[in-house]
């Protein structure tokens, strides 16, 4: 037996190796011996895409002659990162690939090296919606994810004198192997115009632009390779690129004017919305994928199924967040002004259809457009929203809704100069809106859909978020899954919840060392990675303490820096006591409009350099600011986290995903009760996190009322020393004002409470300390994180969706 399996894979792995070099002489145009690293990728990937290719037709023909209801998740942002060791691990190709390429003198980890790492996003929406689209297929949800064809991802960061430097991401321009051009699945998607009444008063728009969206689709392949997905992404044309007129009469660029205002729609994710042009150009790229999509999914509908009237039985559609939300009138103008449905029967589908994520209640990122440009850019659009409203506004009215009821769930702000509001857009075109933690589902309900709620009762449930294990563990942390495995048994790779197999091994010495040996081994790499981007040499023994998000203010990168000054106040002010070596990580993009957090960049970067270069202080304390933080990075670093910063103020949050992909790899979290960090707590135990700081409830009323942040310094020495030494140049002393102006307004008005959690963090940050002191309590906090969050599978996720949400059985 065991020499027919050898035998079996001795022959896969030649098939592959065959496939491999076909790939690279029909299809790369290039030559083994004369090949590069890159063209050795290009050559892997078409191999084992061609292995997909005939699962993704099955999974497809069986949701077909099934009549499966389908999922579409719509979304503007897909952070799916490299594909290619993802698609291996699934299809259990991994070893065999690298024995193929063995052969062939290629090793399969630079092979990997050379994938662009896709970042069609900016933080946890983006990433949650790749995990979901991963454990849709492993769970076998027929399922299609929309959203755009971004030119170019999020941008590239550099750190230049300490400062965040944005360059273009470039993820085409080598060509992307993984996707199929769909030249024959296109839509021509309108703008501005007028709209005219015919003779039966059906509304027929006649738009003044069409851009035309090129389907690209990519093959989404689940666990084991039983269920293929696609991921569909929408690129932009003009359908009149070149004004021949012109061009021949010397105007060259005026010429091509139409193609470069068509192509701006998938130029670059999120582009630059503080001019009026830039907010446009959003709003184009959110009606264009949201109407090419719904066009889509009609069309797959009346092909299948023939009957636009069993719409909703057979096709979900997930709004995350507002960025499709425009989808709910779209969907109606379809509905009604394409294929004649009266009014009250196309609403009923429509909601029966949508339902709607939300991912914040922070003011600033709720979206709003004004009123005159939704009614020049879309303005059926625009008529159907004012026709929504109107019902839902007089339903209410005939509930006895107040007016201040009324305007609070109107969809159009008339206090901003008139804007209409899409969270309410959403909420009232879905039969299902969900927040994605307990915690902020609760906060949905008493604040900013506190009215809506009341008045269409019932629609709002909780869908903690989720990660996908077999990326976050199996593949970034390959040598934690094999000890797991060696101790509980392979099952565990197919159902998660077979982690809590290893509870009962948090005592055990032995299983504890060997957990300690194997983050020791991930921290060594990580150090080498960061060796060579920034030059720092970091001790594997010490702490390793890391932050890796987004940088935003209420992220509170800025508690962590102060803290990380207190400590070095600390141990300067007695280099001789017993410390304990501590590396503090940090890496993430603020936006390039968001100065402040710019400037908390740029104060790590003087933190670190100052700390870095203070012989006072060496062997005890490191800083490293990790430069363009991507899905990559993530996938190094935190295998080698010992303390997971998940430090937000309470209550802003909304869930994060961070928290639970180091709780898996095993880093004890330090951490206030926000987003699901609550739930973390829970599964994992209060003796195994360190919680620190305000509660939402308390710092809600903090926030709204304002504090004296003064006092607080006043009354924390520790605290008053760190700010003099910011403000006073201490870390910048080419240049000593650099911080004078963000600590005085943090003492004017400090709005994510840094200065009210600082003493509470510091005491954690002492505990932290104190437990890692005794190892044997440290590793078993460790090992319990990893055996008890199971739960935050994105598997678990997909199946509350497709129960509670999409009523969608899962097979
Ligand atoms: O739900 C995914 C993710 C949450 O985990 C984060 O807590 C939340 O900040 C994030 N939200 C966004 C941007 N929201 N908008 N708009 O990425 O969603």
């Amino acid at each position: 037996r065991v020499t027919d399996d050898s035998v079996t894979v001795e022959a896969e792995v030649v098939a592959l190796r065959q496939a491999v070099l076909n790939k690279l002489m029909y299809e790369v145009g290039g030559r083994d011996e004369r090949a590069s690293p890159r063209d050795w990728f290009l050559a892997a990937t078409l191999a084992v895409r061609d292995r997909i290719v005939d699962r993704w037709r099955a999974s497809n023909d069986e949701a077909a002659a099934q009549g499966h209801k389908q999922v579409c998740y719509l979304s503007m942002e897909f952070l799916i990162g490299r594909l290619l060791s993802d698609a291996l691990g699934n299809l259990g190709l991994t070893d065999t690939m690298r024995q193929a390429l063995d052969g062939l003198g290629v090793e399969l980890e630079e092979t990997f090296a050379q994938e662009p790492d896709a970042a069609l996003g900016n933080g946890g929406l983006g990433r949650l919606a790749a995990c979901f689209m991963e454990s849709m297929a492993s769970i076998g949800v027929p399922a299609i994810g929309y959203g755009i064809r971004y030119e170019h991802g999020l941008f590239r960061q550099l750190i230049q004198d300490g400062r965040q430097r944005e360059v273009p991401e470039d993820w085409l321009s080598l060509g992307n192997p993984w996707e199929f051009e769909r030249a024959g699945i296109g839509y021509d998607i309108g703008f501005g115009g007028y709209v005219t009444a015919d003779g039966d008063a059906r509304m027929v728009w006649h738009p003044g632009e069409t851009v035309r969206a090129i389907a690209y689709d990519t093959p989404v392949v689940g666990w084991r390779g039983q269920w293929v997905n696609t991921l569909r992404l929408w690129s932009a044309r003009a359908t009149d690129p070149l004004h021949l007129d012109a061009f021949n009469s010397g105007d060259h660029v005026g010429a091509q004017a139409n193609r470069v205002r068509a192509e701006a729609i998938s130029r670059v994710l999120y582009p630059g919305d503080e001019s009026a042009a830039g907010q446009e150009l959003r709003l184009r790229q959110e009606y264009f994928f949201a109407s090419a999509s719904l066009h889509d999914l009609i069309r797959r509908h009346l092909r299948l199924h023939g009957d636009i009237l069993t719409l909703a039985e057979k096709t979900s559609v997930q709004l995350n967040d507002t960025h499709p939300a425009i989808g709910v009138a779209e969907l109606m103008r379809l509905l009604v002004d394409v294929h004649g449905l009266d009014w009250e029967q196309a609403w009923e589908i429509s909601r029966a259809t949508f339902s709607y994520t939300n991912h914040t209640l922070m003011p600033e990122a709720l979206e709003s457009w004004p009123v005159p440009l939704m009614e020049r850019l879309l303005p059926r659009n625009m008529q159907i929203i004012y026709l929504i409203n109107a019902r839902h506004l007089e339903a209410a009215r005939a509930h006895g809704a107040t007016d201040t009821q009324l305007s609070a769930i109107s969809l159009i702000d008339e206090q901003h100069g008139r804007r209409v509001r899409m969270g309410h857009l959403a909420f009232a075109g879905s039969h299902k809106i969900n927040g994605v933690s307990a915690l902020h589902t609760g906060l949905m309900k008493t604040t900013v859909f506190a009215e809506l709620d009341r008045a269409l009762p019932g629609r709002i449930c909780n869908k903690t978020n989720g990660i996908t294990f077999r990326r976050w563990l199996m593949r970034a942390n390959p040598a934690l899954t094999r000890l797991i495995v060696d101790t509980i048994g392979p099952r565990v790779l197919d159902d998660a919840e077979r982690l809590a197999d290893l509870a009962p091994h948090a005592r055990d010495a032995a299983f504890q060392q060997a957990f300690a040996r194997q983050r020791r081994t991930a921290k060594e790499h990580l150090a080498k990675v960061v060796r060579e981007r920034i030059g720092v040499t970091l001790n594997p023994d010490a702490l390793f303490d890391v932050q890796i998000k987004r940088i935003h203010e209420y992220k509170r990168q800025l508690l962590n820096i102060l803290h990380t000054v207190a400590l070095y106040n600390a141990m300067r002010a007695r280099p001789m006591a017993p410390w304990a070596p501590q590396v503090k990580i940090f890496a993430g993009k603020a936006a390039p409009s968001y100065h402040q957090a710019k400037l908390i960049i740029r104060l790590a970067n003087d933190v670190s350099r100052v700390i870095n270069s203070d012989p006072t202080v060496r062997g005890l304390l490191q800083v490293a600011f990790l430069p363009n933080y991507n899905v990559t990075l993530a996938e190094s670093i935190i295998p080698a986290a010992d303390l997971s910063e998940q430090i937000s103020t309470a209550g802003l949050e909304a869930s994060g995903t961070g928290n639970m992909k180091f709780a898996l790899n095993g880093a004890i979290t330090i951490g206030t009760l926000d987003g699901a960090n609550v739930e973390i707590s829970e599964r994992v135990g209060l003796e195994n996190i360190f919680i620190f700081g305000l509660k939402a409830h308390q710092a809600g009323p903090m926030r709204r009322d304002g504090f004296d942040a003064r006092a607080v310094v006043e009354a924390s020495p520790d605290l008053g020393a760190v700010l003099d030494a910011i403000s006073n140049g201490v870390f910048s002393p080419e240049e000593p004002d650099r911080y004078r102006g963000l600590v005085e307004g943090l003492l004017a008005h400090d709005h994510f409470l840094v200065t009210a959690d600082f003493d509470s963090y510091v005491a954690a940050q002492r505990q932290v300390m104190g437990r890692w002191a005794r190892p044997v309590e440290w590793w078993r906090s460790a090992v319990l994180n990893t055996a008890n969050v199971a739960w935050f599978s994105s598997d678990r996720t997909i199946r509350e969706y497709a129960d509670e949400v999409w009523d969608l059985p899962v097979r």
